[in-house]
Protein backbone atom coordinates (compact mmCIF):
# COMPACT_ATOMS: atom_id res chain seq x y z
CA UNK A 1 0.00 0.00 0.00
CA UNK A 2 1.50 3.43 -1.01
CA UNK A 3 2.46 6.24 1.94
CA UNK A 4 -0.81 8.37 0.53
CA UNK A 5 -3.14 5.33 0.58
CA UNK A 6 -1.86 4.74 4.18
CA UNK A 7 -2.20 8.11 5.67
CA UNK A 8 -5.82 8.06 4.39
CA UNK A 9 -6.38 4.86 6.30
CA UNK A 10 -4.64 6.29 9.30
CA UNK A 11 -6.65 9.82 9.20
CA UNK A 12 -9.65 8.27 6.79
CA UNK A 13 -12.37 8.44 9.25
CA UNK A 14 -13.07 12.22 10.31
CA UNK A 15 -15.40 11.03 13.34
CA UNK A 16 -13.11 9.16 16.00
CA UNK A 17 -13.90 5.79 17.02
CA UNK A 18 -14.79 5.92 20.59
CA UNK A 19 -12.53 3.81 22.45
CA UNK A 20 -13.53 2.44 26.28
CA UNK A 21 -11.49 3.36 28.70
CA UNK A 22 -9.05 0.93 30.94
CA UNK A 23 -11.95 0.72 33.61
CA UNK A 24 -14.98 0.34 31.17
CA UNK A 25 -12.62 -2.91 29.19
CA UNK A 26 -12.12 -4.43 33.02
CA UNK A 27 -15.73 -4.11 33.50
CA UNK A 28 -16.15 -6.03 30.54
CA UNK A 29 -18.23 -9.34 31.88
CA UNK A 30 -19.27 -8.01 35.35
CA UNK A 31 -22.74 -7.58 36.18
CA UNK A 32 -24.27 -4.78 34.51
CA UNK A 33 -24.32 -1.84 36.88
CA UNK A 34 -26.05 1.85 36.84
CA UNK A 35 -23.67 4.50 34.77
CA UNK A 36 -22.04 6.42 37.38
CA UNK A 37 -19.99 8.92 35.54
CA UNK A 38 -21.19 12.05 34.68
CA UNK A 39 -21.96 13.71 31.49
CA UNK A 40 -19.17 15.97 31.69
CA UNK A 41 -16.77 13.33 32.79
CA UNK A 42 -17.71 11.50 29.23
CA UNK A 43 -16.54 14.29 27.57
CA UNK A 44 -13.36 13.79 29.26
CA UNK A 45 -13.38 10.51 28.55
CA UNK A 46 -14.05 10.77 24.74
CA UNK A 47 -11.53 12.97 24.70
CA UNK A 48 -8.59 11.29 26.09
CA UNK A 49 -9.56 8.46 23.80
CA UNK A 50 -9.62 10.78 20.65
CA UNK A 51 -6.10 11.65 21.62
CA UNK A 52 -5.48 8.01 22.08
CA UNK A 53 -6.26 7.47 18.84
CA UNK A 54 -4.47 10.46 17.25
CA UNK A 55 -1.40 9.75 19.23
CA UNK A 56 -1.46 6.53 17.78
CA UNK A 57 -1.92 7.29 14.22
CA UNK A 58 0.60 10.09 14.33
CA UNK A 59 2.82 7.40 15.85
CA UNK A 60 2.26 4.90 12.51
CA UNK A 61 2.88 7.92 10.47
CA UNK A 62 5.83 8.05 11.96
CA UNK A 63 6.89 4.50 11.16
CA UNK A 64 5.72 5.14 7.62
CA UNK A 65 8.47 8.36 7.47
CA UNK A 66 11.10 5.61 8.71
CA UNK A 67 10.17 3.60 6.30
CA UNK A 68 10.14 5.54 3.06
CA UNK A 69 14.33 6.18 4.17
CA UNK A 70 13.49 9.16 6.24
CA UNK A 71 15.90 9.30 9.13
CA UNK A 72 14.22 9.90 12.46
CA UNK A 73 15.73 13.46 13.47
CA UNK A 74 14.28 14.82 10.26
CA UNK A 75 10.93 12.60 10.55
CA UNK A 76 10.50 14.55 14.08
CA UNK A 77 10.74 17.75 12.85
CA UNK A 78 8.33 17.59 9.90
CA UNK A 79 5.82 15.74 12.24
CA UNK A 80 6.14 18.11 14.83
CA UNK A 81 5.38 20.26 12.50
CA UNK A 82 2.36 18.39 10.99
CA UNK A 83 1.00 17.62 13.89
CA UNK A 84 1.10 21.84 14.81
CA UNK A 85 -0.82 22.72 11.52
CA UNK A 86 -2.99 25.17 13.93
CA UNK A 87 -6.48 22.95 13.17
CA UNK A 88 -8.29 22.56 16.20
CA UNK A 89 -9.17 19.03 16.75
CA UNK A 90 -8.42 15.69 15.08
CA UNK A 91 -6.87 16.49 11.37
CA UNK A 92 -8.91 14.83 8.36
CA UNK A 93 -6.46 12.77 5.93
CA UNK A 94 -6.43 15.62 3.51
CA UNK A 95 -5.50 18.21 6.02
CA UNK A 96 -2.41 15.62 7.13
CA UNK A 97 -1.46 14.70 3.49
CA UNK A 98 -1.29 18.85 2.35
CA UNK A 99 0.86 19.74 5.65
CA UNK A 100 3.00 16.67 4.78
CA UNK A 101 3.27 17.54 1.28
CA UNK A 102 3.99 20.97 2.54
CA UNK A 103 6.58 20.57 4.89
CA UNK A 104 8.75 17.89 2.77
CA UNK A 105 8.30 20.38 -0.16
CA UNK A 106 9.54 22.90 2.39
CA UNK A 107 12.85 21.00 2.73
CA UNK A 108 13.45 20.41 -0.53
CA UNK A 109 13.09 23.91 -1.49
CA UNK A 110 17.21 25.06 -2.31
CA UNK A 111 18.51 26.73 -4.88
CA UNK A 112 18.25 24.16 -8.04
CA UNK A 113 19.90 26.05 -10.49
CA UNK A 114 22.42 23.66 -12.66
CA UNK A 115 25.28 26.07 -13.58
CA UNK A 116 26.73 25.98 -17.03
CA UNK A 117 28.48 28.75 -17.49
CA UNK A 118 32.25 29.10 -17.62
CA UNK A 119 35.22 29.13 -20.75
CA UNK A 120 34.32 26.15 -20.54
CA UNK A 121 32.07 25.16 -17.72
CA UNK A 122 33.30 22.12 -15.28
CA UNK A 123 30.73 19.61 -14.62
CA UNK A 124 32.07 16.88 -11.84
CA UNK A 125 29.98 13.74 -11.86
CA UNK A 126 30.59 11.58 -8.32
CA UNK A 127 28.44 9.14 -6.22
CA UNK A 128 29.37 5.10 -5.12
CA UNK A 129 29.07 1.97 -8.09
CA UNK A 130 26.20 1.80 -10.16
CA UNK A 131 24.32 4.95 -8.71
CA UNK A 132 23.80 5.91 -12.48
CA UNK A 133 26.53 8.55 -13.11
CA UNK A 134 27.93 7.06 -16.93
CA UNK A 135 24.08 7.10 -18.14
CA UNK A 136 23.21 10.14 -16.17
CA UNK A 137 26.14 11.96 -17.79
CA UNK A 138 25.28 10.83 -21.43
CA UNK A 139 21.73 11.99 -21.12
CA UNK A 140 22.99 15.61 -19.26
CA UNK A 141 25.53 15.74 -22.29
CA UNK A 142 22.05 15.18 -24.01
CA UNK A 143 20.38 18.00 -22.85
CA UNK A 144 23.12 20.30 -23.53
CA UNK A 145 23.75 19.28 -27.03
CA UNK A 146 19.21 20.22 -27.39
CA UNK A 147 20.20 23.61 -26.26
CA UNK A 148 23.11 24.16 -28.52
CA UNK A 149 25.74 23.76 -25.99
CA UNK A 150 29.07 22.15 -26.77
CA UNK A 151 30.17 19.39 -24.83
CA UNK A 152 32.86 17.29 -24.08
CA UNK A 153 32.91 14.55 -21.58
CA UNK A 154 35.80 13.41 -19.87
CA UNK A 155 36.57 9.89 -18.72
CA UNK A 156 37.89 9.87 -15.34
CA UNK A 157 36.29 6.17 -14.41
CA UNK A 158 39.91 4.48 -14.78
CA UNK A 159 39.51 2.34 -12.30
CA UNK A 160 36.89 -0.23 -13.45
CA UNK A 161 37.46 -2.51 -16.63
CA UNK A 162 34.93 -1.61 -19.01
CA UNK A 163 34.54 2.15 -17.73
CA UNK A 164 35.80 3.94 -20.65
CA UNK A 165 34.06 2.06 -23.61
CA UNK A 166 30.46 2.65 -21.72
CA UNK A 167 31.28 6.37 -21.74
CA UNK A 168 32.72 5.84 -25.24
CA UNK A 169 29.48 3.98 -26.60
CA UNK A 170 26.86 6.52 -25.01
CA UNK A 171 29.27 10.00 -26.01
CA UNK A 172 29.21 8.25 -30.17
CA UNK A 173 25.46 8.10 -29.08
CA UNK A 174 24.92 11.25 -28.09
CA UNK A 175 27.32 12.60 -30.63
CA UNK A 176 29.67 14.48 -28.04
CA UNK A 177 33.27 13.98 -28.42
CA UNK A 178 34.91 12.15 -25.28
CA UNK A 179 38.51 12.25 -23.75
CA UNK A 180 39.91 9.02 -23.28
CA UNK A 181 42.20 7.28 -20.68
CA UNK A 182 43.19 3.52 -20.19
CA UNK A 183 43.01 1.45 -17.20
CA UNK A 184 44.74 2.39 -14.39
CA UNK A 185 45.94 5.83 -15.08
CA UNK A 186 45.56 8.90 -12.37
CA UNK A 187 42.19 10.50 -13.33
CA UNK A 188 43.62 13.53 -12.62
CA UNK A 189 46.05 13.40 -15.59
CA UNK A 190 42.70 12.52 -17.65
CA UNK A 191 41.08 15.52 -16.70
CA UNK A 192 44.60 17.30 -17.40
CA UNK A 193 44.31 16.52 -21.04
CA UNK A 194 40.47 16.61 -21.59
CA UNK A 195 40.74 20.42 -19.99
CA UNK A 196 43.51 21.02 -22.51
CA UNK A 197 41.38 19.70 -25.30
CA UNK A 198 38.20 21.44 -23.86
CA UNK A 199 40.05 25.18 -23.71
CA UNK A 200 41.54 24.46 -27.21
CA UNK A 201 38.55 23.18 -28.65
CA UNK A 202 36.62 26.58 -26.97
CA UNK A 203 34.10 23.40 -25.68
CA UNK A 204 31.31 25.08 -23.45
CA UNK A 205 30.71 22.60 -20.68
CA UNK A 206 33.33 19.66 -19.48
CA UNK A 207 31.63 17.08 -17.85
CA UNK A 208 34.24 14.87 -16.30
CA UNK A 209 32.76 11.25 -15.17
CA UNK A 210 35.02 9.23 -12.17
CA UNK A 211 34.89 6.13 -10.60
CA UNK A 212 33.30 5.51 -7.53
CA UNK A 213 34.70 3.19 -5.24
CA UNK A 214 33.45 4.19 -1.61
CA UNK A 215 34.20 1.02 -0.12
CA UNK A 216 37.68 2.46 -0.17
CA UNK A 217 37.27 5.64 0.95
CA UNK A 218 40.66 6.72 1.44
CA UNK A 219 42.00 6.74 -2.13
CA UNK A 220 38.50 7.95 -3.29
CA UNK A 221 39.08 10.86 -1.15
CA UNK A 222 42.32 11.27 -2.56
CA UNK A 223 41.78 11.28 -5.87
CA UNK A 224 38.24 13.16 -6.22
CA UNK A 225 40.64 16.16 -3.82
CA UNK A 226 43.66 15.71 -6.75
CA UNK A 227 41.58 16.24 -9.50
CA UNK A 228 39.16 18.98 -7.93
CA UNK A 229 43.07 20.74 -7.70
CA UNK A 230 43.65 19.92 -11.09
CA UNK A 231 40.91 22.12 -12.53
CA UNK A 232 40.87 25.02 -9.42
CA UNK A 233 44.70 25.48 -9.35
CA UNK A 234 46.31 24.00 -12.09
CA UNK A 235 43.48 25.18 -14.97
CA UNK A 236 42.35 28.39 -12.44
CA UNK A 237 38.82 27.29 -13.79
CA UNK A 238 36.33 27.35 -10.70
CA UNK A 239 34.16 23.92 -10.74
CA UNK A 240 30.67 25.25 -12.02
CA UNK A 241 29.12 22.02 -10.72
CA UNK A 242 30.17 19.15 -8.18
CA UNK A 243 27.36 16.72 -8.72
CA UNK A 244 26.82 13.63 -6.34
CA UNK A 245 24.72 11.04 -8.00
CA UNK A 246 22.17 9.56 -5.78
CA UNK A 247 20.19 6.12 -6.59
CA UNK A 248 16.49 6.94 -5.38
CA UNK A 249 16.10 3.02 -4.37
CA UNK A 250 19.62 3.10 -1.93
CA UNK A 251 16.90 3.78 0.90
CA UNK A 252 18.80 5.69 4.21
CA UNK A 253 22.48 4.78 3.12
CA UNK A 254 22.03 8.02 1.18
CA UNK A 255 22.65 9.95 3.75
CA UNK A 256 25.91 8.35 4.35
CA UNK A 257 26.92 8.51 0.85
CA UNK A 258 26.07 12.14 0.94
CA UNK A 259 28.19 12.53 4.22
CA UNK A 260 30.88 10.75 3.28
CA UNK A 261 31.14 12.65 -0.06
CA UNK A 262 30.64 15.82 1.05
CA UNK A 263 33.45 15.42 3.15
CA UNK A 264 35.79 14.82 0.69
CA UNK A 265 34.69 17.50 -2.06
CA UNK A 266 32.24 20.46 -1.54
CA UNK A 267 29.17 18.91 -3.08
CA UNK A 268 26.87 21.61 -5.03
CA UNK A 269 24.10 19.66 -6.22
CA UNK A 270 22.78 15.82 -6.51
CA UNK A 271 21.27 14.44 -9.17
CA UNK A 272 18.62 11.70 -8.14
CA UNK A 273 18.86 8.52 -10.33
CA UNK A 274 16.26 5.69 -10.70
CA UNK A 275 12.78 7.57 -9.67
CA UNK A 276 10.91 5.60 -12.08
CA UNK A 277 11.60 2.27 -9.93
CA UNK A 278 9.40 2.53 -7.61
CA UNK A 279 11.58 4.21 -5.39
CA UNK A 280 10.52 5.56 -1.47
CA UNK A 281 13.82 7.45 -1.98
CA UNK A 282 12.57 9.71 1.49
CA UNK A 283 16.75 9.80 2.26
CA UNK A 284 16.72 12.63 -0.11
CA UNK A 285 14.64 14.81 2.24
CA UNK A 286 17.21 13.96 4.89
CA UNK A 287 20.22 14.60 2.59
CA UNK A 288 17.94 18.18 2.10
CA UNK A 289 17.42 18.71 5.51
CA UNK A 290 21.05 17.90 7.02
CA UNK A 291 23.42 18.66 4.11
CA UNK A 292 21.55 21.59 2.23
CA UNK A 293 22.62 19.99 -0.97
CA UNK A 294 19.70 20.67 -3.56
CA UNK A 295 18.98 18.22 -5.86
CA UNK A 296 19.54 19.55 -9.53
CA UNK A 297 18.74 16.49 -12.12
CA UNK A 298 16.51 14.09 -11.88
CA UNK A 299 16.58 10.81 -14.18
CA UNK A 300 13.42 8.32 -14.25
CA UNK A 301 14.74 6.12 -16.92
CA UNK A 302 17.12 4.29 -19.17
CA UNK A 303 16.69 6.16 -22.17
CA UNK A 304 18.91 9.46 -23.40
CA UNK A 305 15.61 11.30 -23.01
CA UNK A 306 15.10 10.48 -19.24
CA UNK A 307 16.08 13.40 -17.50
CA UNK A 308 14.78 16.78 -16.10
CA UNK A 309 15.50 19.90 -13.71
CA UNK A 310 14.21 19.42 -10.06
CA UNK A 311 10.61 19.58 -9.52
CA UNK A 312 9.58 19.44 -5.96
CA UNK A 313 6.21 18.28 -6.95
CA UNK A 314 8.33 14.71 -8.93
CA UNK A 315 9.94 14.08 -5.86
CA UNK A 316 7.14 14.58 -3.10
CA UNK A 317 4.94 12.62 -5.25
CA UNK A 318 7.73 9.68 -5.67
CA UNK A 319 7.82 9.39 -1.66
CA UNK A 320 4.04 9.79 -1.58
CA UNK A 321 3.16 7.53 -4.00
CA UNK A 322 5.82 4.61 -3.21
CA UNK A 323 4.69 1.46 -1.63
N1 LIG B 1 15.38 2.67 -14.42
C1 LIG B 1 16.45 3.47 -14.35
N2 LIG B 1 17.67 2.93 -14.44
C2 LIG B 1 18.75 3.75 -14.37
C3 LIG B 1 18.60 5.16 -14.19
N3 LIG B 1 19.83 5.70 -14.14
C4 LIG B 1 20.71 4.68 -14.29
N4 LIG B 1 20.08 3.49 -14.44
C5 LIG B 1 20.68 2.16 -14.60
O1 LIG B 1 21.55 1.88 -13.51
C6 LIG B 1 22.63 1.07 -13.92
C7 LIG B 1 23.94 1.68 -13.49
O2 LIG B 1 24.15 2.89 -14.19
P1 LIG B 1 25.60 3.48 -14.52
O3 LIG B 1 25.38 4.77 -15.21
O4 LIG B 1 26.46 2.49 -15.20
O5 LIG B 1 26.13 3.72 -13.04
P2 LIG B 1 27.57 4.24 -12.58
O6 LIG B 1 27.36 5.05 -11.37
O7 LIG B 1 28.28 4.88 -13.69
O8 LIG B 1 28.26 2.85 -12.18
P3 LIG B 1 29.85 2.55 -12.04
O9 LIG B 1 30.53 3.08 -13.26
O10 LIG B 1 29.93 1.06 -11.94
O11 LIG B 1 30.29 3.20 -10.77
C8 LIG B 1 22.49 0.94 -15.45
O12 LIG B 1 21.89 -0.29 -15.74
C9 LIG B 1 21.58 2.09 -15.82
O13 LIG B 1 20.84 1.86 -17.00
C10 LIG B 1 17.25 5.68 -14.09
O14 LIG B 1 17.01 6.88 -13.91
N5 LIG B 1 16.23 4.79 -14.17
MG1 LIG C 1 30.14 4.52 -14.54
Amino acid sequence: MSFLLRVKQLFGGDTPVQEKSPVEAHEIGAEPQEPVVSAAAQTVEQQGGRARREAADFDALEELFIDAGIDVDTTMAILQEVRRGGLLGRPTAEQVIERIRGKLSAVLDLDSTLHTTGSPAVILVTGVNGAGKTSSIAKLANMLKQQHRTVLLIAADTFRAGAVDQLAILADRVGVPMMRSVEGQDPSSVVFNGLQKAVADKVDVVVIDTAGRLENKKNLTFELQKVVRVIETKFGLPLSETLLVIDATTGENALMQARAFSEAIPISGIILTKIDSGAKGGSIVSIARELRIPIKLVCNGETLMSIKPFDKDDVVNMILLSE
